[in-house]
This record gives structure tokens, sequence and C-alpha cells, in this order.
């Protein structure tokens, strides 16, 4: 592999980082790590090649302070940096100061990513490009008359939007004239805090739709191809919770003209490296063009288990100069491939963060069956940052096959010390409305809006291993006492007590 880098830097944590260094290991890269003070032990930091402290705790100090990161890797003579997602993965500032200090930024160009971070600019180049985008205003306005006409226009409900925004901050449901202008207001200074800066604009409020996007990669010589679509609409308060390709609602037609769009629309931004564009999907089958997000994305491995092309790999190629060799005809999709995120979470706390040491950690494993984890067995799970601890990602040869192979991974996974959404994530893949392939970005609403009120089952499941797990754990307990004379050989783990909770044993 000439010419591609000795040495790359992440800068990120948890496991988009254990990811990204296992990707340098695969290909002869040496791996640099940078932590803070809360990750001194974590695992990405024990993995890689070469560790650099970074100092407090607080991302501002740490995993946002570009300084520190360049100057992490000026000191271990890192040639380009990984962002991972989140922290600087789509800061144009810090692609544009890696660019001007001779780092390669593993991501877009900085002025791909500024035009991208527009919407209203994004929605300008698609409309000119011929993409379809959702109806509304076509630039930002001060005029509370001009909203007020366009809204009429369109015919409500409208939403007002953020042009700086994305994750749905400063995004307003407007139902009639009456509330439109306190909603304008409310999205100025929710815009303004967020992104620092208060230019709103409307749009048609697409009722229900899904959230359906594109995965693409572009090289830096003109070839763009896209690696077909991922269904993320299972999704509570803009964040996702679970994904999966192919998308349960697009069928062979559908499909090829939104694979088409999508590679219309990065050529149209002069994007470069992976990125992804989202779609609205209405429900008569019309779609369109949501946003481009510039980064890898946390559900990338879906679209790796269905396409068998490592995303990591061709981000790292492509950023090296090297031209893609991928042609859109050799890729294809095979079989299903779902991903849970699994969070530190309380669910029945309404979502709670849950941090804390994990004391125990069983991770899944099996065939079809991927665990992408930042976490192990001791480490203390940190407040600072995304709750995020692993994903489950599983891959079968149709939709029910990975539907059942998640259901028993998930019941295989234990984490205990902290609550995870690990149970949660069991109650909605059981759901007859995701079994049947129709849930909508209005699902989890709908359905699990009070869960776990009232929940015996996940109790007495988390009784059970807890219980296991201290017997097995302390001195004298059965994992200590093997098979002696005269004593009968009990569980010896959490799992196989868990076996006989299963099979109906009291927990
Ligand atoms: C919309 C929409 C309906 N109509 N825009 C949410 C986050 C941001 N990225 C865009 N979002 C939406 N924009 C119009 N014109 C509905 C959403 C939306 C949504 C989109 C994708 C995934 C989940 C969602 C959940 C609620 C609302």
């Amino acid at each position: 592999m000439d010419g591609i880098f000795r040495k790359i830097l992440i800068a990120n944590r948890g496991e988009i980082a254990v990811r990204v260094i296992k990707a340098c290991r695969e290909m002869g890269i040496g791996a640099v790590a940078v932590f803070s003070d809360a990750d001194a032990d974590a695992p990405h930091v024990r993995l890689a090649d070469e560790a650099v402290s970074l100092g407090p705790p607080p991302a501002a100090e740490s995993y946002l302070d570009m300084g520190k990161i360049v100057a992490a890797a000026r000191a271990t003579g890192a040639e380009a940096i990984h962002p991972g997602y989140g922290f600087l993965a789509e800061n144009a500032a810090f692609a544009r100061r890696c660019e001007t200090e001779g780092l390669v930024f593993i991501g877009p160009g900085s002025s791909a990513l500024e035009l991208v971070g527009d919407k209203v600019r994004a929605r300008q180049t698609m409309d000119k490009a011929g993409v379809p985008t959702v109806p509304g205003m076509k630039s930002c306005s001060a005029s509370a008359e001009e909203f007020r006409a366009a809204a009429r226009a369109l015919g409500y409900p409208v939403m007002v939007k953020a042009s700086a925004g994305g994750g749905g901050k400063g995004m307003r449901i407007v139902a009639g004239d009456d509330g439109l202008e306190a909603a304008i207001e409310a999205g100025r200074r929710e815009a303004k805090s967020a992104f620092g800066d208060d230019s709103v604009y409307l749009e048609k409020c697409i009722e229900e739709p899904r959230h359906v996007e594109f995965q693409v990669l572009a090289d830096n010589h003109g070839r763009t191809v896209h690696l077909f679509e991922r269904e993320c609409s299972i999704q509570r308060r803009h964040q996702k919770i679970l994904e999966e390709s192919p998308s349960p609602a697009l069928d062979a037609g559908l499909r090829r003209e939104m694979g088409e769009t999508a590679v219309r629309a990065m050529r149209a931004a002069g994007y470069n490296n992976a990125g992804t564009v989202e779609f609205l999907l209405d429900k008569s089958g019309r779609f369109y063009f949501l946003e481009v997000n510039a980064r890898l994305q946390v559900e990338h491995p879906v679209t790796e288990l269905v396409t068998g092309i490592d995303l990591v790999r061709q981000q790292i190629l492509m950023a090296s100069g090297a031209p893609l060799e991928l042609r859109q005809e050799d890729v294809a999709q095979r079989g299903h491939a779902i991903e849970c995120r699994i969070y530190a979470e309380d669910p029945k706390a309404g979502f709670l963060p849950s941090a804390g040491r994990i004391v125990f950690l069983r991770e899944p494993k099996g065939p079809g069956i991927r665990f992408d984890s930042g976490i192990a067995e001791g480490f203390n799970v940190p407040v600072f940052y995304d709750p995020i601890l692993a994903k489950l990602i599983v891959w079968a040869e149709d939709r029910e096959a990975a539907r059942r192979r998640m259901a028993a991974a998930l019941e295989d996974c234990v984490i205990l010390g902290i609550h995870t959404t690990a149970g949660f994530l069991g109650d909605v893949i059981d759901h007859p409305e995701f079994r049947a392939g129709r849930a909508t970005t209005a699902f989890i609403g709908q359905h699990f809006a009070s869960w776990g009120a009232g929940e015996g089952e996940e109790d007495r499941r988390r009784l059970a291993l807890a219980a296991a797990a201290f017997e097995a754990l302390s001195p004298g307990g059965s994992a200590a006492g093997a098979a002696g004379p005269g004593r009968r050989r009990v569980a010896a783990t959490p799992w196989t007590t868990l076996g006989r909770w299963r099979a109906g044993g009291e927990p």
C-alpha cells in the first residue's frame, strides 16, 4: 500500500475511535489515540499504538480543542487526522486548519463542508441540480410578512428550520397563522444559542415521513458511487436508536432513482470522501433531499455488512489521494443488516444518562453478529460525552432472520453496573409495526412514549443477572468454588443463571 499514510491520529473516543484504530491496524498504519483525563483507561487508549493526553474531561478542553489535537498530531508525526463522528467531524474551520497545516483531514474538503453545513445554500444547490427538495422558502428572511405569505402558499402545517441547523435544533412545527410568529421567534432563539446564527426559513411539513439515507463515496478524481440506503426512521427526539439496510419502504425502482439522485446531489456539492445524503420519504413514495451528513456515520456498519465494503478503509484510501476502485455496477446489497445502539441511559427514567463503572460485560457473539464497542469490564463510563456504549449489528439472509438474530443477540448482551437501552431495544424489534416494516419517524412517539411504566420482565432479568454476577464474582462464590467432593456444581457465571431464569426458574 504505497503512498498511504504511515500514521493517523484519531481525534475521537469510544466505539468509533476503536473502529478506526482497527482499520489502521489492518492497513499497516500506526494509530495515535488522544484522550481526556476521564478516558485514561478507555479501550481506545489501550488499543492504539500511541496515546496523547489532552487534559481535563470537558470536551471543549479536550476532544474539541483544535490546538491540542493539531499539536498532538505534530508531536507524534501523524500525517492525517480521522475525526470519527461528532466533535470536530463536520467543523469546516478544523478541516481548513488541517489543510493549512499540511495535515490530511480524513473527510471532505473544507469548502464542501461549508456548503453542506448551510442548509439554505445546500437547498439552492440541489434545486439547480434537479434534486427534489422539500417545497419551501429558497432563502432566509427577516420579514414576518414574507413568512406569512410563504406559509399560506405552502399550506399548513409548515416547519420553521434553522439554516445552520441539523438534528432538529431550531425546528418548529406550525399548524396555522396564529402560531407562526411565536415559532419563528423560538426557532431564532434556539438557533442563535445552538449555532451562533439565527437565520431561519420555512418548509412544508411532511407528515409522518420515513428517514432514508444513501451512503456515498466520492474520490478526489471525480468518481462518485453510492452504497445503497439505510432506513433510519426509528428515532427518539432526533436520536437514532435502530437502523437497517435495505429499507423495507423501497422497491427496486425507487431505490435506483434515489441512489442516482444521491450521486447527483454529491456531485453538485463538489463533495469528496464518504458522506450521506438524507431524504424524507412521504406516504405516497415521493422523496425529498433533506441534508448531507459530511462524516462517517454511527450507523455505517449496516452498509458495510450488506455491501461487504469497509467504509473506514475507503475513507483512508480516498483521503490519501487513491482513486476509488469501485464502480457502481460492482456494488450490490446482499442479505439484511440491523443495528441497535446501546446507550448508557435508563429508559425507565425518561432516558436519563446513566454513568458509572461497568462491573460485568458479556459481549454477544456468533454467526452474523458484530459488536462495535468502546467499553470494557472495569471501565468507568464518564458523564461528559455522548452516552453511546456500543453498537450491536447483525446480518442475516433476510429481514426476519436478521430480526430474530438481533433478538437473540440482545438477550446475550450483558452489561451490569449501569443502566442501558438493551431491554428497550428488545421490545422495539418485537413490536408488530416494526416486524411488518411499517415504522415511520412517528413510531417511537406513538408506541413507546411511556415505556417501562409498570414493566416487570426487564426488572426480573436485571435482578437475576445482578444476583448471578454477585455470586460468581464474590470470594467463595460459585466462580471460586469448582465442584469439590460432596459439592454440587452450581452456576458459575451470570449467563448460566440467566439460562435458568429463562427456563422459568425463580430469579
Ligand atoms: C422535516 C420533517 C418534516 N417535514 N422537514 C428532523 C431533524 C432534521 N434533520 C430534519 N427533521 C425533520 N424535518 C419537513 N419539511 C420531519 C423531520 C423529522 C425527522 C426527520 C428525520 C428523522 C426523524 C425525524 C423525526 C421528527 C421530525
